[in-house]
């Protein structure tokens, strides 16, 4: 899943009489310090099956959960970001307009042709994307974080890589 794009999640609800739905948290539950949902879907019954419409998300890790049932419904899903070949460098892409929940920012990691790590490239990053100049023919590989800028929660985890490769 790419950031920012709209996507379309089929749910279907096989428990008859019993109320599910999916959210999506842009970080991990807490008892008194749930993150913002990036989306709530409608809380319905089984047995019956509702295609949700989900807007763009930004990227990293996130979280999903049935908000009724968050202790036992849960699960974690990346969101990497879009990365193009441009002729300014390498343009990445990690959230949307709108679709950065307020008080989050990024850090967007980069490795480099030839490096045996990803290094930091931006840190608290309020932005939707950026482009990278480059010089050096290779690959170039990304990932992302996302959390609150005041660091109250930790990211959950790191977005899945996005790789472009400079000829
Ligand atoms: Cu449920």
């Amino acid at each position: 899943m790419s950031s920012g794009r709209p996507f379309a999640l089929p749910f279907a609800n096989r428990d008859r009489g019993v109320n599910h739905n999916v959210q999506i948290l842009v970080g991990p539950r807490g008892y008194s310090t749930t993150p913002p949902a990036l989306f709530r879907g409608d809380i319905f019954p089984g047995v019956r099956t509702v295609n949700y419409q989900v807007g763009g998300l930004p990227a990293g890790l996130l979280q999903f959960e049935c908000v009724v049932h968050h202790d036992q419904m849960y699960g974690f899903f990346g969101v990497a970001p879009r990365v193009a070949r441009t002729n300014a460098g390498i343009q990445v892409v990690w959230s949307a307009p709108g679709r950065t929940p307020k008080g989050y920012v990024f850090d967007v990691f980069v490795k480099r042709p030839g490096a045996d790590n990803f290094a930091a490239w931006k840190t608290g990053a309020t932005t939707m994307g950026e482009t990278l100049a480059v010089t050096d023919p290779g690959t170039y590989a990304f990932r992302i974080t996302i959390y609150p800028a005041d660091h109250s929660t930790p990211p959950l985890g790191f977005s899945p890589i996005s790789t472009v490769t400079v000829s």
